[in-house]
């Protein structure tokens, strides 16, 4: 068993190691945790993304810009392709299906990975059309797929405003549908303004939430 010294020493590594961009840092501690018996959950949201929240601080400030983000980035999917084979789901079985994609014009998929990689391991079905999603783009995959839930997700002020247009859109043509919204700039209150069934401002609150809304339909 992994003493509390040496977890806390491989979080905070993974952590600098995702802010300084070092790759092979990343996978060689993100390999560690596995071996040494860390959760890999826990091992990925505080340590890859304990980093780039810093990393996001970074960019605010302007000690970080474009290039260094995307290195950051590539650092976190490196550790990321290491631990998510590891993610336990405690319940097996297939939960439902999810239509997940960051919405039009809006590039930013880094949380909404995340949030798609928690799906998976709690054993939904999921299918993501990625990012800058046009917005019948998410109507027609629901309707092809029979998905209980769509997942929308928005970094930015601008690009959430789509949030609403397409939640009309696709209750429009199915009103079952179940929406979730998430995204650094949307909250509780915006998610109800706009119409969604549910908002998490995680990824493991994300599952919880599909699950709360997948046992209201099927209590329909
Ligand atoms: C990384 C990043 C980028 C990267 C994106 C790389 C990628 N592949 O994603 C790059 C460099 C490309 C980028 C570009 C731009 N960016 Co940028 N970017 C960021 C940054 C630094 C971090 C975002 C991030 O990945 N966070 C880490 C993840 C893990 O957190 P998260 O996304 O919030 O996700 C969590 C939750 O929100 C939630 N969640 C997320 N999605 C969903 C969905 C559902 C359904 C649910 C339930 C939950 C959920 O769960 C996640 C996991 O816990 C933020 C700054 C910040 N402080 O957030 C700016 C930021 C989002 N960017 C910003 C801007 C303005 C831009 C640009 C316009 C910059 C420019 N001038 O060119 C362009 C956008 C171009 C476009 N059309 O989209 C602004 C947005 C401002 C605003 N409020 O509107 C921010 C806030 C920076 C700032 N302070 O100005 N950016």
């Amino acid at each position: 068993m992994v003493t509390e010294d040496r977890k806390e020493e491989i979080l905070k590594g993974l952590h600098d190691g995702v802010v300084a961009f070092e790759e092979d840092r990343v996978e060689e501690l993100s390999q560690a945790a596995i071996d040494e018996g860390m959760d890999a959950y826990e091992t990925i949201m505080d340590g890859l993304a304990a980093g780039m929240e810093t990393v996001g601080k970074l960019y605010d400030t302007q000690e970080y810009f474009v290039p260094e983000i995307l290195m950051c980035s590539d650092a976190l999917y490196k550790g990321l392709d290491v631990l998510q084979p590891h993610v336990k789901d405690k319940e097996a079985k297939m939960k439902g299906q999810v239509v997940i994609g960051t919405v039009e014009g809006d590039v930013h998929d880094i949380g909404k990975n995340l949030v798609k990689m928690m799906f998976e391991v709690a054993g939904f079905m999921v299918h993501d059309l990625g990012r800058d999603v046009k917005l019948e783009k998410f109507v027609e995959e629901q309707l092809k797929t029979d998905s209980e839930i769509v997942a929308l997700s928005a970094l930015m002020t601008t690009s959430m405003l789509a949030m609403p247009k397409v939640i009309e859109m696709i209750k429009k043509r199915n009103p079952n549908v179940k929406i979730l919204v998430g995204g650094a700039p949307v909250s509780g209150d915006v998610a109800d303004k706009y119409g969604a069934d549910g908002y998490a401002d995680n990824a493991a609150n994300a599952v919880q939430e599909a699950i709360r809304m997948i046992s209201q339909l099927r209590e329909l």
